[in-house]
């Protein structure tokens, strides 16, 4: 039997990620992180896809195709966080657990960025812990998973 899938949704701008604001983001690209959390999840017997987008709409999607079809999603939405309710609602209709991950903590930044809409639809959020971030996220999505 093939291993579920926990699907790892990037949002705006990540796709930058190593070539600018090295102080606030780190050091390590999108490729970086995607290579640690697929370790992070084969480890748990999971298979990773990841998809990054700038556009809200594709975002939406990926969450859509994901219902029925993948076991978990982790997701970083970028600045989506702080004000896209379509992600909010669709991440509202997939029925298994969701992770909300930063690289930067948020809370500690303009008071803009202190609100998630993605939040209230995540099981639990890691925020703060830069690069290590991406295999706390996995591995709490594996554990969730593990009931
Ligand atoms: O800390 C995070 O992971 C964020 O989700 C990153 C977003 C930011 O808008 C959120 O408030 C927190 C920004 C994505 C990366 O933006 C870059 C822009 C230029 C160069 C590199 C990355």
């Amino acid at each position: 039997m093939s291993e579920p899938i926990l699907l790892l949704l990037s949002g705006p701008n990540l796709n930058l990620l190593g070539q600018r604001q090295p102080e606030v983001y780190g050091t390590d690209t999108l490729d970086d992180h995607v290579l640690a959390s697929t370790e992070t999840a084969s480890s748990r017997g999971l298979a990773l896809e990841h998809v990054q987008s700038n556009h809200e709409g594709e975002l939406v999607d990926a969450v859509h195709a994901a219902r029925g079809r993948c076991a978990a999603i982790v997701v970083n939405p970028g600045a989506f966080t702080h004000y896209a309710w379509a992600i909010h609602d669709a991440l509202a209709a997939f029925e298994g657990p969701v992770v909300e991950l930063h690289l930067s903590n948020p809370a500690a930044r303009e008071p803009w960025r202190h609100t998630s809409v993605v939040a209230p639809v995540a099981d639990g959020t890691i925020s703060g812990f830069g690069s290590m971030g991406y295999r706390m996220a996995v591995s709490a999505a594996a554990d969730l998973l593990d009931g």
